[in-house]
Order: structure tokens, then C-alpha cells, then sequence
């Protein structure tokens, strides 16, 4: 081998590891989460994080959040789903263009009669706005629920599809086009009561109707 290269390729090595030693001691240090900078040099990126700013609170455990422009208005909002001294509920939080500051604006999208432990967003009905889907714990017999955005997310509750229940709960959600139709279809992931099962649910084009999926376990 071309000893020029070897030498090149040594000082890289020697490089990487010193940036490594660089950012772990300043882990070590116990500095908070906020605060780690990695220094700039020999390839290293800088990653900073401003202090966190408070959107709201819930008034019971927050199980899940998944971000998505629900008024189409070009920023991103959020969805929360809690337990029951929330009664449950699935929260909408508005942005107003300025997320690092202030509380923002929050809706109750709907209920659940249990905790409600995963959520995930996209457009079910293939009419422009994000719906949501969220999977829920026993008393709400670990239903997995569709929730029709009205395009009007941040005022009065959404309506709600009951897409199928699990055997357990519903701990994970995600969203996909499974048999390229053209809309999206639903996957479940399921605490021990389903075998630790994975579901996948068709969507048959008119997600917010009841029992128009179809579950595959
Ligand atoms: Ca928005
Ligand atoms: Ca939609
Ligand atoms: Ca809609
Ligand atoms: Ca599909």
C-alpha cells in the first residue's frame, strides 16, 4: 500500500477517536442534555439544543406524541394521547409559528375509554388533511381508532372509526400504502396477550365508516 495513504488514512483514525474522547468527557462532566456541544474539528459536527419550551401540560400521563401539520397552514402540530386523569384523551396542540415560545393552544380531539398508548398520523381518506390513529389499552377492549380530520382540527372533538381490536394492548402504531392501492393501511403491535402479535389492518378506501378494515394477524 501507497505509505502516503496509510499515513492519511492513520491521521483519520487518530482524528475520529480524538473528537469521540473530546464529546464523551463532556458527557462524563454531567453537563445537561441541553448544554452538550461537540466541539468543532477534524470532521466533527456542532449539535446544540436550546432550552426546552413548555407547550402545555396534560393533566395525566402522556403515553405518545407524533407531529404533523393538521391545519395545512405550513407548520407542524402535535398530537398527545393520555391516561385517565385526562380522561384518556386525544389532545391537538396548535402552533402559531413561534413553538420555542409560550403555551400553545390545545383541543380535545375525543375521548377513549381507557389509556390510549400509541398514536401516529396520515391521511386515511386521501382528502389533503392528516386524520389520526391511535391504539388503546383494555377498558377500550385494545381498540385500535381512526379520527376523521373535519378541517377544522383545533376546534370541537373529531369523529372516531373503530378500526378493530387487538388481544392486548395496542402498544404501537404506524401507517403505510401495505398493497399499493393508493391509501394508507394500519399496523398494530400488541402486548403478550396477542402473542406479541402484529396486525396489519386494509384499509378498503372509506377508512371513516365502521369495520371497513380488514385485520390480517
Ligand atoms: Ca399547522
Ligand atoms: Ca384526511
Ligand atoms: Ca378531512
Ligand atoms: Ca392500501
Amino acid at each position: 500500500m501507497d505509505p502516503g495513504r496509510s499515513v492519511a488514512r492513520l491521521r483519520l483514525v487518530l482524528r475520529a477517536l480524538i473528537c469521540c474522547a473530546v464529546l464523551c468527557s463532556v458527557l462524563i462532566a454531567g453537563r445537561p442534555a441541553h448544554d452538550v456541544e461537540a466541539i468543532a474539528s477534524g470532521g466533527c459536527r456542532t449539535i446544540s439544543f436550546g432550552a426546552g419550551n413548555d407547550v402545555g401540560a396534560s393533566t395525566a400521563s402522556v403515553y405518545s406524541v407524533a407531529l404533523g401539520d393538521l391545519d395545512n397552514d405550513g407548520d407542524p402540530d402535535i398530537v398527545s394521547v393520555s391516561g385517565n386523569g385526562e380522561d384518556y384523551e386525544v389532545i391537538a396542540w396548535q402552533s402559531d409559528g413561534s413553538p420555542f415560545t409560550d403555551l400553545w393552544s390545545q383541543n380535545d380531539v375525543g375521548a377513549s375509554t381507557d389509556h390510549i398508548l400509541s398514536v401516529t398520523l396520515g391521511d386515511l381518506d386521501n382528502d389533503g388533511d392528516l386524520d389520526i390513529v391511535s391504539g388503546s389499552y383494555s377498558g377500550e377492549d385494545y381498540e385500535v381508532i381512526a379520527w376523521e380530520n373535519d378541517s377544522s382540527p383545533f376546534t370541537d372533538p373529531w369523529p372516531q372509526n373503530d378500526v378493530g381490536a387487538s388481544a392486548d394492548n395496542v402498544r404501537s402504531v404506524a401507517l403505510g400504502d401495505l398493497d399499493n392501492d393508493g391509501d394508507l393501511d394500519i399496523v398494530s403491535g400488541s402486548y403478550s396477550g396477542a402473542d406479541y402479535e402484529v396486525i396489519a389492518w386494509q384499509n378498503d378506501g372509506s377508512p371513516n365508516r365502521s369495520s371497513l378494515f380488514q385485520g390480517n394477524r
